[in-house]
């Protein structure tokens, strides 16, 4: 359970542009977008009832659903709902809430269990579905990492999250896409959870001090140069003890809670995540990231003058990581002084 902050005990009404319900909108995540909007006051029972033209009744019987669903929404007499924790198992109409309320709209797939939500992702796109669109999941059977390796994926409290999109742009405008996503989103974590030493180790991992919190995995459907269609897989450990870790990821791994001693709101880390992430995205096609990822690489390059190892196939390369070139690739200096530009590899630091 994440708690929400309370405050005075009185009622509010959302501002006007926010309590306009629209048509198409699901009324529980109606509901959750006004008490989000108010948070931590109250939302009265018959403002609600009246935007929905629902009896108040009706409205009760909402909020008994959401409450059964996991909320914890406190009532009031006379002051009316006011939302107070949420849990670590994902609630779409909750989800759907935060999104707007980051003045945002995407399509949302919520899942409890799924194979990996980058396959859900993959399937949806050859199956026509307009993009962008995210896809969530409790747990994953099959989370995947690069080259077949496996995303450790226990049910609740980590974020497993894939964005599709179908860009139909040239190859070149998308080569630093994943980098350029890890900086936003490493950004947007520091911001968010205070930590500030977040950074990102080429060439997709996010880390604290060495220790993993989050993966990306960018697959690509490229035709004739052109990328048809992307989706970009971000898994973030986020509620989750350490002493969770099974042995092989405890010296490896960490998570925000780990790190800060409290649980985060996950739905709110999701929607700000997907904002970010579709940020991050729109940059690339406009030409920004490629302009300013030499520089906001620095302040988030994890391996910035470290001795490291790359392996790639049986070859491994020894030498001192010296940020990266306008392509993306990992500057390495080698021990004859000479300077090498890594594409792909596996990098391990040498102490
Ligand atoms: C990655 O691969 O880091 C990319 C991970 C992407 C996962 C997301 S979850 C949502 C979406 N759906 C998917 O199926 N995948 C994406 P790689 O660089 O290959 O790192 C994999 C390695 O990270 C493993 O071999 C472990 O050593 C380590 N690892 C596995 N699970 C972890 C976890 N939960 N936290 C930290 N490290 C982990």
């Amino acid at each position: 359970m994440s708690k929400y902050p309370t405050g005075k005990r009185k009622s509010v009404t959302p501002p006007k542009g926010k309590a306009k319900a629209k048509a198409s909108e699901n009324p529980s995540s109606y509901v959750l977008r006004m008490l989000l909007a108010a948070s931590p006051y109250y939302v009265s029972g018959s403002m609600l009832a009246q935007k929905l033209k629902m009896s108040r009744v009706g409205i009760w019987s909402r909020i008994n659903k959401l409450r059964q669903a996991g909320l914890s929404i406190d009532a009031s007499q006379n002051r009316g709902y006011r939302l107070s924790a949420e849990p670590d198992l994902l609630n779409q109409p909750l989800l759907e809430a935060w999104i707007k309320e980051c003045r945002k709209s995407c399509k949302v797939f919520v899942f409890d269990e799924v194979d990996s939500t980058n396959s859900v992702t993959e399937r949806l796109l050859a199956n026509g579905e307009k993009a962008p669109f995210a896809v969530l999941a409790n747990t994953q059977n099959e989370g995947r990492g690069r080259l077949g390796r496996n995303w450790h994926s226990p049910k609740g409290g980590n974020l497993y999250l894939s964005i599709g999109l179908r860009p139909d742009v040239d190859l070149i405008k998308l080569r630093s896409f994943t980098l350029w996503q890890g900086i936003q989103i490493g950004n947007l974590l520091r911001s968010l959870t205070g930590i500030n030493d977040i950074s990102v180790k080429w060439p997709n991992d996010l880390v604290h001090k060495g220790k993993k919190l989050g993966g990306m995995l960018t697959e690509a459907s490229i035709d004739c140069e052109r990328v048809r269609s992307l989706v970009f897989g971000f898994g973030l450990n986020v509620n989750y003890p350490k002493s969770r870790f099974p042995k092989s990821l405890s010296k490896i791994a960490t998570s925000i809670e780990g790190l800060k001693g409290e649980s985060f709101r996950i739905h709110e880390i999701a929607a700000k995540i997907i904002k970010t992430s579709l940020g991050a995205y729109r940059d690339c096609l406009k030409g920004n990231a490629e302009k300013n990822l030499l520089e906001r690489w620095e302040e988030f390059d994890a391996l910035a003058d470290q001795k490291v190892g790359i392996s790639s196939g049986k070859d491994t390369i020894i030498g001192t990581a010296k940020g990266i070139d306008a392509s993306g690739a990992l500057k390495v200096k080698l021990r004859n002084g000479r300077f090498r530009a890594i594409q792909a590899g596996e990098v391990t630091l040498r102490g």
